[in-house]
């Protein structure tokens, strides 16, 4: 049979054990519900493609009713204000749990029969709940005796899409933008409905949809009717739309003779834009703004600084209750000594100027998305100032979508780091969901891995990403494993052989892709431009710290970026705590050594062997790693449908090659300064 993985997580397969199913079939004599909304109603349809699919049943519409229960045994949708009084009363203490967002899914008896109830305070945590429903059935678990409450932890859960409007995408690397700007706003295509349920499902409530390199056509009207028909398609699965406002719009489509925030004509031309932009889309999320970073425009054009830029179009915003995302992802090439500094040295002085409607963006690391980067020094450090993580979703430094990576247990890695800045326990994650300093404002980014590919990402084991980055923005705390292991049910198959195999190629795969590219915390590496495939040699780019060798420094003496008070003082950055961590030798992690050290060839690790030894080693336990994943894998073969088995098994196997490739150009470039042989057990180059 052939799966061409269209479907995402939302297989909803028939199940195949009949007792399972019949279970499930008695449960669900009907399904009443009590709003009458457009929220509500694509919940039903949702449990319509779900309950007929998973349960084989012909016409599940007939099971649905809008009125009160009678004496069927079924399913509820409710909101907290249709709910009776007596159900009022016994939810009384679960709703004070939760928020706007968060639903209840319940076991409870009326009239003597047994009927399960999804509820929360508004409709989209409705439909939160009945996607959680379903991954019950498409889980296996038992509909007995239910009481799941649960309640997103970050309020601003957003795709960043780096689209253009020609539909290149950006560091996209499966087809095509989705958004067909040609044919909206009157074409419609079925994928947009599919997009929203899919983000829905795990809670994303946000999308920015175009590129923050971009120009500032996307707000011109012609642009905003196209704007509004995606916003009118998405509205229903609680998503809002946010756009990318180009600094210099005003002078780009506005005619003006300068963008400087401070002007009044400036001032006023955003109020303008604004509104004009409400008109259209009246629940618009607000701005997105890359400014003064790699040559796109800013206040700084202007001798103004990042608050008089992001405050101006927060004032605009303001009246309609959008927010301004400002970037942190910025670096010149002026300072030339570390770029994972400057960021840090230009935000951390701002802390408390922002208006309450602005959030910083920040990358998860200091330099861009590397296979591991210690986090941003920035969370934490900015305690009066909402920041916003940053995650890349889609692989620019990670073997794009050839390469099976499992980000979310990256994202766990960066998300339950200790940044000490509250003292012990204040990890990231409670930076990001505002716990740490009492935020009002909360939100989450990641860069989107969309585009028109068949199965959407490429490569349908990076699926995985898009549905882990969403539950993670749900729940910072959720575990890699818990996540991977409920995906491979949503999207292979329950059988535990399957879901053993597929989830160990998962939780192995990202500290393998480390291993065969950048181990002991060696980063920036890849080739130039487009990021594929090794290039440490590279070292003649017009910008210093565009070239490799900047961020490798490897010479006769050995290898790494000295970033103690040694060297470039970066770690100065950190907490007291994190910064002696760092420092030492002794204490710093060895995942890390490189980034913050420069080590002779001699270097003894902890394992015994010198640091040449050790470096060829994680080279070549990476492409062990790999080997195994391709091994695993095939021992799927018939457990699963046949197309998506052999996509997977394709792209192992040139990730197998390419594993090789980057062992062999990194450990032949770097021999040329150790002047050392490979050591026992590392294979000579193929
Ligand atoms: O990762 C780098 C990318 C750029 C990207 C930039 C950014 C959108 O190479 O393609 O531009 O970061 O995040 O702004």
């Amino acid at each position: 049979e052939a799966d061409n993985g269209y479907n995402l997580w939302l297989q909803y397969v028939q199940i195949e054990d009949v007792n399972v199913r019949q279970a499930y079939i008695e449960k669900l004599n009907q399904i009443v519900y009590l709003n009458d909304n457009e929220t509500i109603n694509v919940a039903l349809d949702e449990l319509n493609i779900g309950l007929s699919g998973m349960l084989g049943l012909s016409d599940v519409s007939a099971l649905v009713n809008s009125e009160k229960i009678n004496n069927e045994s079924g399913l509820m949708l409710a909101t907290y204000s249709t709910l009776s009084d007596g159900l009022k009363r016994e939810f009384k203490s679960d709703f004070n749990k939760i928020n706007e967002e968060g639903f209840i899914i319940k076991s409870v008896i009326i009239n003597n029969v047994s009927q399960i109830i999804i509820t929360g305070k508004t409709e989209v945590a409705v439909l939160y709940g009945t996607f959680r429903f379903l991954k019950l059935l498409q889980s296996h678990q038992s509909l007995n005796n239910l009481n799941i409450i649960d309640a997103p932890k970050i309020q601003k859960r957003v795709l960043n899409h780096w689209d253009n409007l020609d539909r290149t995408v950006e560091r996209g690397y499966s087809g095509f933008s989705i958004w067909d700007w040609h044919r909206l706003p009157d074409y419609l295509d079925f994928r947009y409905t599919d997009y929203a349920r899919a983000n829905a499902s795990v809670g994303i409530n946000g999308t920015v949809l175009n590129n923050v390199n971009a120009n500032a056509n996307i707000l011109t009207p012609q642009y905003l009717e196209k704007v509004a028909a995606l916003a009118k398609v998405f509205r229903p699965y609680g998503i809002k739309v946010y756009l990318t406002a180009r600094f210099s719009a005003p002078m780009e489509i506005g005619g003006l003779k300068t963008s400087d925030p401070l002007d009044e004509d400036v001032i006023s031309w955003w109020k303008q834009k604004v509104k004009e932009v409400y008109q259209f889309i009246p629940d618009f999320g607000g701005f997105l703004v890359k400014a003064n970073s790699e040559g796109q425009p800013g206040p700084q054009n202007y001798g103004r600084n990042h608050v008089d830029g992001a405050n101006m179009l927060a004032e605009a915003l303001n009246p309609f209750g959008g927010i301004v995302m400002w970037r942190a992802f910025v670096y010149s090439e002026h300072d030339t000594t570390d770029r994972a500094k400057q960021a840090y040295s230009e935000f951390v002085p701002f802390d408390g100027k922002f208006k309450d409607n602005v959030l910083i963006q920040v990358k998860n690391g200091a330099i861009d998305f590397q296979p591991r980067e210690p986090f941003h020094p920035m969370f934490g450090a900015m305690p009066k100032t909402p920041l916003m993580m940053e995650f890349q979703i889609t692989q620019e430094y990670l073997g794009q979508s050839t390469h099976t990576v499992f980000l979310p247990k990256f994202y766990e890695e960066v998300l339950k780091t200790d940044t000490y800045r509250e003292g012990k326990g204040s990890t990231v994650a409670k930076v990001i969901d505002g716990s740490l300093n009492n935020q009002k404002l909360t939100g989450i980014a990641g860069v989107s891995n969309v585009g028109t590919d068949i199965n959407w990402t490429g490569n349908v084991m990076l699926q995985a990403n898009w549905y882990g980055y969403g539950r993670l923005a749900w729940n910072p705390d959720l575990k890699a494993e818990n996540i991977a292991n409920e995906w491979i049910r949503m999207t292979f198959s329950n059988d535990i052989a399957v879901v053993k195999t597929i989830e160990d190629i998962l939780l192995m795969s990202h500290e393998a892709v480390v291993n065969y590219m950048t181990p002991f915390g060696l980063h920036h590496i890849m080739a130039t431009g487009h990021h594929y495939g090794p290039g440490p040699w590279v070292a003649n780019l017009s910008r210093p710290e565009w070239n490799p060798v900047y961020y490798h420094k490897a010479d006769a003496n050995g290898i790494g970026f000295d970033r103690t008070e040694k060297g470039s003082g970066a770690t100065d950055q950190y907490a007291k705590e994190v910064s002696k961590e760092f420092s030492n030798l002794n204490s710093c992690p060895e995942e890390y050594l490189l980034w913050f050290h420069h080590l002779s060839w001699e270097y003894k690790l902890k394992s015994g062997v010198t640091l040449w030894d050790g470096l060829a080693l994680k080279y070549q336990e990476g492409v062990n790693q790999v080997k195994q994943m391709v091994d695993y894998w095939k021992s799927l073969e018939g457990k699963i449908d046949q197309q998506r088995f052999k996509e997977v098994e394709m792209l192992l196997n040139i990730q197998l090659k390419e594993a090789k490739w980057w062992r062999d150009a990194c450990l032949l470039y770097f021999q040329q300064f150790s002047k050392k042989q490979l050591p026992q057990g590392v294979e000579k180059s193929t």
